[in-house]
């Protein structure tokens, strides 16, 4: 008995083809993709975490299209498939790539490529399970709705610390107070795939980057992943300065405080962290 997820018709605009004005003009695609997971979790939970989020896959799916150079259909496709799997509990995928506008000299409505990927074939193991520590920022728009969302986007989340508003910290003047928190996140992915997560939820919710550390509705940084050290131009676990901030330790002391380093309350100063107690409207 497989489950499935199907999006249909998906259209997207990019270079693909061969031919000499494929590689000028932009042509018209549409992706249909037909996606294996198991629902029963989320047929008895009704919570998103429990499912493959579809909106994000589209918007995956839709971002690689856009920003292919690929000159065959199959290596789009093929690269399609392996996003896909890359989402937690997708087992398998069929992904349809058609040209709307083939260039053709006989009469062609569309040309189509389809293909059918296992996460087998990947060798990325289901069952794996990393234990992470994210810290959650918004001070802009509707502070509470940003981290409720981003809550609802990560998945698994079998801990979440309280709010505090918290004073900007760096920056720029004249920024309003943050809500943070630290939620605990059980995932399948691996710490650059986290991270990706963690850039489309913000992207979703139309963080601009102007400024380093300006107001934003909202940050998803990786505190913590297990007991992985990481020190790359991409990603550095532990975050690089959780240790001296007390809008991440003070949530953070609450759900992981064996991951707090020693001593840190008495050596960080006090003022401007508030809890303001559970996040409002979860
Ligand atoms: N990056 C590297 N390591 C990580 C990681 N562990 N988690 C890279 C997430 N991202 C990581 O991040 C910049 C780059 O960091 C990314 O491209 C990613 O590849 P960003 O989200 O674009 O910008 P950012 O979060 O402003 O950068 P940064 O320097 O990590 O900021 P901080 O140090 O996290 O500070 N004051 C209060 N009160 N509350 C806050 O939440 N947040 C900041 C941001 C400043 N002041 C604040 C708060
Ligand atoms: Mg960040």
């Amino acid at each position: 008995m497989i489950d499935q997820i199907e999006i249909t018709g998906l259209r997207a605009v990019t270079i693909v083809g061969a031919l000499p004005h494929e590689r000028e003009v932009p042509q018209p695609l549409r992706i249909d993709l037909v996606v294996d997971v198991d629902l029963r979790d989320a047929g008895r939970s009704d919570e998103l975490g429990d499912t493959v989020h579809y909106g994000l896959v589209a918007d995956r799916v839709v971002a690689i299209v856009e920003e292919s150079k690929d000159v065959l259909l199959e290596r789009l496709v093929a690269r399609i498939a392996d996003e896909v799997l890359r989402f937690d509990r997708v087992d398998a995928v069929e992904v349809t790539l058609t040209k709307l506008r083939p260039p053709l000299a006989v009469d062609a409505q569309t040309t189509a490529v389809r293909i059918r990927r296992a996460r087998a074939e990947l060798e990325i193991p289901t069952t794996t399970t990393h234990r992470a520590h994210l810290a959650l920022g918004s001070n802009l728009g509707d502070r509470s709705a940003h981290l409720r969302r981003a809550i609802e986007l990560l998945g698994r989340v079998p801990r979440r610390s309280q709010v505090y508003e918290t004073d900007p910290v760096g920056g720029p003047d004249g920024q309003g107070p943050y809500l943070n928190m630290v939620v605990e996140v059980e995932t399948s992915l691996d710490p650059f795939a986290l991270l990706r997560r963690c850039q489309r939820i913000e992207a979703a919710a139309m963080r601009q980057r102007t400024v380093r550390w300006g107001a934003r509705t909202l940050d998803v940084d990786i505190v913590l992943f297990d007991d992985v050290v990481i020190d790359s131009e991409e990603l550095t676990i532990p975050h690089p300065r959780f240790a001296e901030r007390r809008f991440v330790l003070a949530p953070l002391a609450e759900i992981a405080p064996d991951r707090c380093p020693p001593g840190w309350e008495d050596d960080l100063p006090a003022s401007g962290v508030r809890s303001i107690g559970p996040l409002p409207g979860a």
